[in-house]
């Protein structure tokens, strides 16, 4: 009997100590970030409030989401194109729609025929879908519908594969904050991506730990899901009834958040928490962005194109590149800008 008992206090200590480890390897705690930078960058003056997430139009157009430590929401655009580059304040109607608007995960839907702008916005603090048609001539962002479903649970990121239709992280299956933390610091493969067209959702991906950040390629043919505490982003390929297929991981051994994908190559553009540790329990964590060539291949090429200690710019969370220019989003403050003098 105290043979068995010994046997399992050993198997019960040996599952436990690879937890532990494994927690560790994840939150990356004694991790010192070098920094280092493609060119020159400056703060972009008129963001205070984050710009959690970016999202970037064929043309060079910016959509910036912004407002986790305000109460009343903000997006914010700005054209790459322009020789000065200067961000301006959506106006979102009806205006009252700010009032528990706390926008993250955002995604830009182009009509191929009409040309119009979509917007689709993840509410974190109803944990809804907020949908609006952009107007750039009035810089007004004109509110569509809210959309909830019992499989947007605790959306995260999104991304637009038409009008009415989307793919969407959830970190948890459950919708309660405190329960979603918890599954999220007991490493629990509860996160999952839903897939929603016009009123009707289907979860096609599950068993992830903290689905965050979520793209497409530009031929529509590859799914990228981020996942901070797997260090990665996972690859699937989309199938033509918009169910997914795993394929593989790619690891970049950082805490990615969201994913931005290169209109033109493809690449992928992450803004990441080089600790996961350090970005929930430190006043000023790093920062890091990474570009992932050849993503949809056996073969990803990694690069670590922006890092920093946290002095300059602190918490990023998303990256955007067009023509020179590299914008950087914060989860809670600033957003940067810098340009780009090395080969890309
Ligand atoms: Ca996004
Ligand atoms: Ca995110």
């Amino acid at each position: 009997m105290a043979k068995l008992v010994a046997i399992i206090a050993v198997v019960i200590l040996a599952v436990v100590g690879q937890h532990i480890c494994r927690f560790i390897l994840a939150l990356n705690p004694f991790h010192h970030t070098y920094n280092h930078s493609p060119g020159p960058c400056q703060q972009v003056p008129g963001i205070t409030t984050g710009s959690e997430d970016l999202a970037l139009t064929s043309t060079g157009r910016v959509f910036v989401s912004s407002g986790p430590d305000d109460r009343h929401g903000k997006l914010f655009t700005m054209d790459l194109n322009s020789p000065d580059v200067e961000v301006s304040q959506v106006s979102i109607q009806p205006e009252s729609l700010r009032d528990n608007f706390v926008p993250v995960g955002i995604s830009v839907y182009e009509d191929p025929a009409s040309k119009e702008i979509r917007l689709f916005v993840v509410n974190f603090k109803s944990f809804e879908i907020e949908t609006f048609r952009y107007d750039s001539s009035t810089n007004t962002a004109h509110h569509i519908k809210t959309i909830k479903h019992p499989l947007i649970t605790s959306p995260n990121d999104i991304v637009a594969t038409g009008p009415d239709s989307f793919y969407v992280t959830n970190m948890s299956f459950f919708s309660n904050l405190i329960f979603v933390a918890f599954s999220l610091l007991t490493f629990l493969p509860v996160s999952s991506v839903t897939y929603y067209n016009n009123g009707e959702a289907r979860t096609v991906a599950d068993g992830i730990k903290f689905a965050n950040g979520i793209n497409m390629s530009p031929d529509g043919q590859v799914i990228y899901v981020a996942s901070p505490l797997e260090r990665g982003i996972k690859v699937y390929h989309r199938r033509p009834d918009n169910s997914l297929e795993f394929k593989n991981d790619i690891m970049v051994y950082s805490a990615v958040d969201n994913v931005n994908v290169d209109p033109t190559s493809g690449s992928l553009w992450i803004g990441a928490h080089p600790s996961f540790w350090q970005a929930v329990g430190s006043k000023s964590p790093g920062s890091q962005v990474l570009q992932v060539k050849h993503a949809e291949s056996s073969n990803p090429v990694v690069t670590s194109i922006y890092a920093n200690n946290g002095k300059e710019l602190s918490k990023s969370s998303a990256a955007v590149y067009h023509k020179g220019h590299l914008l950087i989003g914060t989860v809670s403050n600033k957003m940067l800008h810098c340009k780009v003098n090395i080969p890309i």
